[in-house]
């Protein structure tokens, strides 16, 4: 990290109806946009994550100001130099939410690109860093263990899942979906990894960085698609095309930080 800079692709999750009271009068197509390093395993999206304390801007997106898009401000003011809004540097943001509580928009039902489940929401994740991509993660549990952690602490705590207002059915029914095969570890080895390290929550951080290790590294290169257009080639061959693809059907786009 911290050498040059990273490129990211921001999948577009679109907030769909019943919007959260925030963000009821807009009438564009909103999309919280997620940074990922890992575009081939959209197809194991389970929900998306928003830290309910960091203050998420809420703005015009594209050259034509016809979509909406949810992110750090400062994410906002790198995508204003990317060509993602309509004037070159310049943001405008929906009126009166220019700063928006995670918290506020924790619960919305979302539509992931590519994942099996027709319908996820947006959940809370207190490990989310305000400083890098986006600020919105979204969820592959199958194939990373911070994702698997904090759905599992969700799971398992009723009183968490009440803090933040949400219902069973917004948590309960949503499994680690098989995506990728890695060789030693099966195909949900961020499950695989969190059980062989006995991991119990998010904030496990040392055997989290463990898990990641181990499971990002041969993922990343040797995992072998279970799923998609794409399914029996290798993850490192695919990432690419993946992204490409999700790029064309207009369901994301890139962010270099
Ligand atoms: B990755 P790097 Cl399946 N705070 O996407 C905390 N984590 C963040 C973040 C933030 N502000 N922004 C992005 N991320 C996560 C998928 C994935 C990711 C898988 C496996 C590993 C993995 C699904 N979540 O990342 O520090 C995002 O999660 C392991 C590092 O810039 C993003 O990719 O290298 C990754 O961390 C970017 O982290």
């Amino acid at each position: 990290e911290g050498v040059g800079p990273q490129e990211y692709t921001l999948i577009k999750l679109r907030v769909l109806d019943p919007k959260p009271a925030v963000l009821a009068k807009i009438n564009l197509p909103i999309f919280l946009v997620a940074a990922t390093l890992r575009p081939e395993t959209m197809y194991g999206q389970t929900n998306c994550y928003l830290h309910p304390d960091i203050e998420y801007s809420v703005f015009y997106a594209t050259e034509n100001e016809d979509q909406v898009f949810v992110a750090t401000s400062r994410s906002a003011r790198i995508m204003a130099y990317q060509g993602l809004t309509k004037e070159n540097g310049k943001i405008r943001f929906i009126e009166g939410l220019e700063k928006v509580l995670g918290s506020k928009i924790i619960g919305a039902a979302l539509s992931a690109p590519l994942a099996k489940y027709e319908k996820v929401y947006a959940l809370p994740m207190l490990t989310i860093k305000d400083d890098k991509g986006t600020g919105v993660v979204t969820s592959v549990p199958s194939d990373s263990p911070d994702d698997f952690a904090a759905l599992s602490d969700l799971k398992k705590k009723k009183p968490l899942r009440e803090k933040y207002g949400l219902t069973d059915d917004m948590v309960l029914p949503f499994e680690p979906v098989p995506i990728i095969e890695i060789e030693g570890l099966g195909n949900l080895a961020a499950v695989e990894m969190c059980s062989r390290l006995k991991i119990e929550s998010q904030n496990e951080k040392d055997k989290l960085e463990e898990a990641k290790k181990e499971v990002y590294l041969k993922g990343f290169y040797d995992g072998v698609m279970q799923v998609g257009k794409y399914s029996g080639q290798k993850t490192a061959d695919v990432k690419k095309v993946i992204q490409e693809d999700l790029i064309k059907d207009g369901l994301a786009t890139k962010y270099v930080e």
